[in-house]
């Protein structure tokens, strides 16, 4: 568990869980807070360190020879190579029930915003439930194994939307989520949140697959990528390089409309839709 939550990864879940928290919380709430960091997000960091265990479970579990069978994960050898694969099924495991645990039971219930805050947190274990199960991760992880059995011109750019609104927009989703309703959030400002999060879940894919290719073509000193080699459905795959260029970058546009009606205390989200289209890895 330890080896692969500490092996490194960019921490975007976390960290855009107290993005949108800091959206909320009032600026008088932040301003008795300013000592420490510790003490501003003492509300929300039990839940987004669980949000970086169950992104680490998805990692090692997505791993395994039974799913994408990979070698190695965040520059190093997955959690399988190094314990062996029962070990790491149940590191996944372990991951997963603890995330439930560290967030009910680290969370300060009175340090929450708004009103019903023992509800708010119950909300935001449910979400994170519902994540995880066949309406998030393992739903998207089955869609995508699906697709893999089938010849690429046969799986359609919404199969690929699927996929991906629940295999990687999901956990963005309900990180956005959660960090705005334990600031006190409104359920129509949260929905808000969720949209943009979902669009930018979708263009952390469509950046991911022009990744894929733009650097294998460079590992490989050719022009063909990565996904024309595999045959795998991809954005590029379906929209060609520029096409993929030009749908992460409407999805991100399109993402920060969603906080149109913020200043800059919606800044942070902002910068982290823009650091997910222009991320080297
Ligand atoms: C076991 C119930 C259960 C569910 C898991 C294996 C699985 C089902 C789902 C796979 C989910 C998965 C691995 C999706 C890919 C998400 C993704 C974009 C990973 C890469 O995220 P980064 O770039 O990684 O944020 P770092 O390493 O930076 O954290």
């Amino acid at each position: 568990m330890y080896y692969s939550l500490l092996a490194g990864g960019k921490r975007i879940r976390p960290v855009a869980c107290l993005l949108s928290y800091d959206m909320f919380k009032t600026k008088q709430d932040r301003k008795q807070e300013e000592d420490s960091l510790e003490e501003r997000y003492k509300a929300v960091m039990p839940t987004a360190v669980s949000l970086e265990m169950i992104h680490t479970m998805s990692l090692i579990h997505d791993d395994l020879p039974s799913m994408d069978d990979d070698d190695l994960r965040r520059g190093k050898p997955t959690c399988h190579v190094v314990y062996g694969e029962d070990v790491a099924i149940l590191a996944g495991d372990s991951l997963l029930s603890s995330a439930f645990e560290y967030a009910i039971k680290y969370t300060p219930i009175p340090s929450i915003s708004g009103e019903n805050k023992a509800e708010r947190l119950l909300d935001v274990v449910g979400r994170l439930g519902a994540s995880v199960g066949n309406i998030g991760l393992a739903g998207g992880q089955v869609m995508d194994l699906e697709c893999e059995g089938k010849p690429s011109e046969e799986v359609t750019i919404e199969d690929l939307r699927w996929i991906h609104l629940h295999k990687t927009a999901a956990l963005l989703k309900v990180a956005c989520a959660s960090g705005a309703i334990l600031g006190g959030a409104s359920e129509s400002d949260v929905a808000k949140v969720e949209t943009f999060a979902e669009k930018i879940g979708l263009a952390f894919q469509v950046a991911d697959d022009i990744l894929d290719c733009t650097a294998s073509s460079e590992e490989l000193g050719k022009t063909a990528g990565k996904d024309e080699m595999v045959d795998k459905a991809t954005y590029v795959r379906l929209l060609g390089l520029e096409g993929a260029k030009a749908e992460a970058q409407r999805l991100t546009d399109e993402a920060k409309e969603c906080l149109s009606e913020w200043g800059e205390e919606a800044d942070g989200l902002r910068a982290i839709a823009d650091f997910i289209i222009s991320r080297s890895n």
